[in-house]
């Protein structure tokens, strides 16, 4: 193999779900401007623009390029340590979001029922004045605490800062509880720090990957799958746990089709493999574990075959997986995940996970995982947020959950459902769409009866949108200035977004909605810069750096430290002890675990599958449907079923059926996928399809919500992380 990454390898690795439609094969509808024209070479007409990626978190630089005053086309940045130069099917479709016909144009006012989605265009000063009237109303009546902002995305750092001087301190983004949350909590728990983002996986370097439900190459996180077909062409072996027989699978020397619910027991039962047959880091547990031998003696009962009877797995196969995987330490991975919220026991899991790492000594190593490296950039002096006397009702101040860091969606949720410990009338949602993020919509639908306010400011007409009593068009990334990204991975950078072009209608950047609303609240102070060329370039030029010099290249890359102890690096580990908790006395005083401990989950009533999710390539959560190019490549979701249970079901692969879970809630119509390539006992939809909203007309009723469908979610203790996987749903045949 080549050294060098290989693009037609990057498509191969992605090619099991979008068939021979790769990244480089993007085609535009008929309206397209120019787009016959994309392989041509740049000439006098076009002007290019460094920014970085929003179609998903991870981030990569990109350059955009403008062609006779019009959006063309989006790439890599070559100079960026995320893209290295190429973008994933999505971030290459970003163009199509500038041009989303679905998008929304102007402010808006609710002026029919809430839900009803007939709103009334208004402006800008209008929209904010109603906003800023109501809030200020909720805060003479029950105080700032009383309105709650659910933000994700990197366009929200303006308004939390705004809502946050004007004291809301109950605000949540759904990728923590509904996402990586749990997984952090459990490094924390174990190492003293989170995974955090973008993974500090070393996979450019590893000689062995072991993925946990991870399902790189739909899962497109880009840096990561790029670095993934490197080290398959390697010849790496690679470890798949997975029900289904994902892509990442399809490359794998050792797939384990367990079953969905049990991956607990698997790894307490590698776990204890690798001590009896010392194939652990003996030095790394010396040096840095605390509590091993308690450990040890809490995970003696897990044998290959008690796990066997468990996951469903043979027991030779789970024994070969783990000597395959030992034998590389310490340079072998096993992916910490980044959706984990699975089951509602999902901290404990990324603890074993954490605890296996530690075993193989991958901790801090060249080919596991590094310890990330950031750039520091002093923020721009900004006034303090005012204080309050009340506790944080999102979960985060240890209220409900003693080990939740940052806010939990759910909560916020609860407490407005509640009115506990305070109410909750006002809801703020930046770039979230809860009809699908969250678990049970009807929840979510009864909690916004609740509220005084629901003020949405999303890019496109989406349900949450449908729901709002304003709405504030966003413009998208490619049309707006953020705050200043200062990124993390093997090198720290900074990364610059700036306006491409303008945006289409009456939609405005996040900052300047948050800097409006703020002059409206009586909080202006709080923004105290004209624009964002103002803010970032101040803060550049008082981190040493050369503002010219990022506004041209997009990205600053910091010099190189230590990442891991074959650099030089001395490892360090902010947990009580000081070292590794192999036991954590913290989790035993608080009543947990304080070493994983398997509990089975509840099993699928008779005619009824576990219904599991994941992610199309070319798609991200439930924000890209309606974008014309990335729905021309996958339209629709479909239900995988396996072939032996549509055969006894009678139902043929490309069928239509709906899906009825176990609480009698009925999805949208859903083209059944008949495959061997998934467990007879799971069925499984790419999350974000089945929209509500009439409004956005080519994403309506188009597939299946798995949002719509869990109506059963179990709360992790621990941090409030709540479940996805606990759904049993049964077919509904179309008459
Ligand atoms: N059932 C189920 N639920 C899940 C998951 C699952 O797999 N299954 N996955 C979970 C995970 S991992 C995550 S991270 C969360 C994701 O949760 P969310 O981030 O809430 O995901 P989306 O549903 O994409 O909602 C994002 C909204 O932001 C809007 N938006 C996009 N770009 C911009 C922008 O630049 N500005 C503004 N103002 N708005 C913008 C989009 O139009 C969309 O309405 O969902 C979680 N929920
Ligand atoms: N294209 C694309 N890429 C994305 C995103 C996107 O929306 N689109 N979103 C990004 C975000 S925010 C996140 S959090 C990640 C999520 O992506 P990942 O963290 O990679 O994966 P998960 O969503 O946790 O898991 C999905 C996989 O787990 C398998 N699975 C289901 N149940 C079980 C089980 O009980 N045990 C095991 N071992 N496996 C199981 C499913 O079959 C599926 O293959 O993707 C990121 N990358
Ligand atoms: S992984 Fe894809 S969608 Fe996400 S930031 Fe990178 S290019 Fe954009
Ligand atoms: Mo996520």
């Amino acid at each position: 193999m080549s050294s060098g990454f290989s693009r037609r390898r990057f498509i191969q690795i992605t090619a099991g779900t979008f068939g021979a439609s790769g990244a480089g094969a993007l085609t535009a509808p008929a309206w397209w401007p120019s787009a016959q024209a994309a392989t041509e070479a740049p000439d006098a007409g076009v002007r290019t623009v460094p920014t970085f990626c929003e179609m998903c978190f991870w981030r990569c630089g990109g350059i955009a390029y403008v062609r006779d005053g019009k959006l063309w086309k989006f790439e890599g940045n070559p100079l960026d340590p995320q893209s290295r130069g190429r973008l994933c099917p999505r971030g290459t479709g970003a163009v199509g979001a500038h041009y989303d016909p679905d998008r929304l144009r102007q402010p808006l006012v609710r002026v029919g029922d809430r839900g009803k989605e007939v709103f009334k265009p208004v402006s800008w000063d209008e929209a904010l004045a109603y906003v800023a009237e109501r809030m200020n109303k909720i805060k003479a009546e029950h105080g700032p605490e009383a309105v709650a902002l659910f933000n994700h995305g990197f366009g929200q750092r303006f308004f939390q800062h705004v809502l946050r001087s004007w004291g809301l301190i109950n605000y949540a983004g759904s990728s923590y509880a509904q996402c990586r949350g749990p997984r952090d909590v459990g490094f924390v728990l174990t190492f003293g720090a989170g995974v955090g983002s973008p993974e500090p996986t070393d996979i450019r370097n590893t000689q062995c990957l072991v993925l946990i439900g991870s399902h790189l190459g739909e899962n497109m996180h880009n840096t990561q799958v790029q670095e993934f077909a490197e080290a398959v062409g390697r010849g790496v072996p690679v470890i798949v746990v997975d029900p289904r027989f994902s892509v990442a699978a399809s490359k794998a020397k050792y797939w384990l089709p367990i079953k969905p619910g049990t991956d607990l027991a698997l790894l307490l039962a590698w776990a204890r493999l690798l001590v009896a047959e010392g194939r652990y880091d003996k030095a790394f547990v010396a040096q840095h574990g605390h509590g091993f031998d308690k450990f040890v003696a809490e995970i003696e009962p897990y044998t290959p075959q008690w796990a066997a009877e468990r996951t469903g797995l043979a027991p030779e196969l789970i024994v070969a997986a783990a000597r395959e995987f030992s034998s590389h330490r310490p340079a072998t991975i096993i992916h910490p995940g980044r959706r984990v919220n699975w089951y509602g026991d999902d901290t404990q899991r990324s603890r074993a996970i954490a605890l296996l790492t530690a075993l193989l000594g991958s901790y801090g190593r060249r080919g596991g995982l590094f310890i990330s490296r950031g750039m520091k950039v002093a923020p721009y002096p900004l006034p303090p947020y005012p204080k309050s006397d009340k506790p944080r009702a999102d979960g985060a101040d240890a209220v409900e959950f003693p080990f939740a860091d940052e806010g939990v969606t759910t909560s916020i949720r609860k407490a407005t459902l509640t009115g506990k410990p305070y109410p909750i009338k006002g809801w703020f949602v930046y770039s979230a769409n809860l009809m699908q993020s969250l678990p049970d919509p009807r929840e979510t639908i009864e909690a916004i009866g609740k509220l005084d306010l629901l003020v949405v400011c999303d890019t496109v007409r989406s349900e949450i949108a449908g729901w709002a009593d304003v709405v504030l068009p966003d413009t998208i990334f490619l049309e707006r200035h953020d705050e200043l990204l200062t990124g993390f991975g093997r090198d720290g950078w900074m990364a610059l977004r700036q306006p491409v072009v303008a945006p289409p209608q009456d939609q405005k950047p996040a900052w300047w909605i948050a800097k409006q609303l703020a002059e409206k609240l009586g909080v202006g102070a709080c923004m105290p810069f004209k624009d964002m060329e103002e803010y970032l370039s101040k803060r550049v030029a008082a981190a040493g750096f050369d503002w010219k010099r990022l506004e041209r290249d997009g990205v600053i890359v910091a010099e190189h430290r230590p990442i891991t102890v074959e650099e030089g690096l001395e490892l360090e580990f902010d947990t009580p002890s000081g070292k590794v908790e192999f036991w954590s006395d913290q989790l035993a005083q608080a009543g947990f675990d304080p070493v994983p401990k398997y509990t089975a989950h509840p099993e699928a009533p008779p005619g009824y599958f576990r219904l599991v999710t994941g992610r199309s390539p070319v798609h991200t959560f439930s924000r890209t449907q309606s974008n014309p190019l990335l729905h021309d490549l996958v339209p629709e979701n479909e239900v995988w079923v396996n072939k032996n249970t549509a055969d006894k079901l009678g139902l043929k692969h490309r069928d239509w059926v709906q899906l009825k879970n176990q609480d009698g809630v009925v999805s949208n119509r859903v083209r059944v996928k008949a495959t061997q390539r998934i467990r007879e006992d799971t069925v499984y939809m790419v999350y974000g399809f089945g929209h509500e909203a009439h409004m956005l007309k080519r994403a309506y009723h188009k597939g299946a919500s798995a949002a719509g469908l869990n109506t059963r979610y179990a709360t992790d203790p621990l941090m409030g992380g709540t479940s996805i996987h606990g759904n049993f749903v049964s077919f509904v045949k179309e008459a």
